[in-house]
């Protein structure tokens, strides 16, 4: 029966066999490398041939490879935009060769009519989510705050600190001081925040930190112990995503809340293409996935353990 039934799944798969072009923006963050293992685990699991392109955060990368993907006829593209701007002429190229694309994680400016769906989070509510536990948990004391920015130009970065800033809005005690991107990276997040304390009383006059991602967090985390700042204690620290290291920092008393992003884009995406490929069916322009806000109250330790191996 079981030889039966793989006959069934392998001749299934096998019969309509398709082709999808993953345009991925690099991998500058542990969410990002985590995507791309789930990508490729679902794309295995579909019996899809994902052809895997890393763009190292260049948008010029990302468009030749989409270029390169139409050129072979693919059947989809999936494209994690790494800003939200410039992609009209590369869209309609891929609407002309009838090829249907897929947003992952991140939203472009271009008409909604020039691809499938997008797949991703309220950007704009992971930012309240954000703003709203430093709210609660400053009460009614001085709250300088310093924001580490995401990608400059990117849809997370641009909703994400709208979000923060709506949140903070009825708070006069709470104020941003200082913001700059840290691109999204450990490293960035570690230079920018050095330049922060320095121009900060080493630190002295800084409340909290906003970071628009864990990675930025934890470079940020390491420059203040340097620095012989208490993160999570003289500075609060929030930020998003939800990856294991977070957790660790959370563990350690380093961190102090996260809002998580799911990784896991491309089930919704291959979902909405196998409609889309079997009748036509088009999805909903947008399929949001759900966030959660994580604290040191939330077991830390175990939810370290339940991400570790993910493939953050
Ligand atoms: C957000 C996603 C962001 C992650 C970062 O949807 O685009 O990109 O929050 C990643 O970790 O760099």
């Amino acid at each position: 029966l079981l030889a039966t039934a793989a006959a069934v799944s392998f001749g299934a798969a096998a019969a309509s066999a398709q082709t999808v072009g993953f345009s991925q923006i690099g991998s500058e963050s542990g969410w990002r490398a985590a995507e791309t293992t789930l990508t490729r685990q679902q794309a295995e699991e579909r019996g899809i041939d994902l052809k895997f392109s890393d763009a190292q955060q260049r948008q010029e990368n990302q468009i030749s490879a989409m270029r390169s993907f139409i050129a072979q006829g693919v059947d989809a593209i999936l494209l994690a935009p790494v800003v939200a701007t410039g992609w009209d002429s590369v869209l309609e190229e891929a609407q002309e060769a009838e090829i249907p694309v897929v947003l992952l994680d991140r939203q472009v400016d271009s008409s909604e009519d020039l691809y499938l769906t997008a797949v991703g989070s309220d950007l704009v509510h992971e930012g309240e989510v954000a703003g709203q536990w430093l709210v609660d948990n400053v009460g009614d004391e001085e709250c300088r705050v310093v924001e580490l920015q995401g990608t400059t130009g990117s849809s997370p970065a641009i909703k994400r600190k709208q979000g923060f800033e709506n949140a903070i809005e009825g708070s006069d005690n709470i104020e941003i001081v200082r913001s700059q991107t840290g691109d999204f990276t450990r490293t960035g997040g570690k230079e920018v925040m050095e330049s922060f304390l320095q121009a900060e009383d080493g630190g002295g006059n800084i409340c909290a930190l906003f970071a628009h991602n864990d990675d930025m967090a934890i470079g940020a985390i390491q420059a203040m112990k340097e620095a012989g700042v208490n993160p999570g204690e003289d500075v609060k620290v929030v930020s998003i995503d939800g990856v294991p290291d977070i957790f660790r920092a959370m563990a350690d008393g380093d961190a102090n809340a996260t809002v998580e992003l799911t990784p896991n884009m491309a089930g919704p995406a291959f979902d909405a293409l196998n409609a889309y490929w079997e009748d036509g069916t088009t999805p909903p322009k947008f399929i949001q996935t759900e966030s959660r806000l994580y604290t040191q109250e939330d077991d830390p330790e175990a939810e370290y353990e339940a991400r570790k191996d993910l493939g953050y």
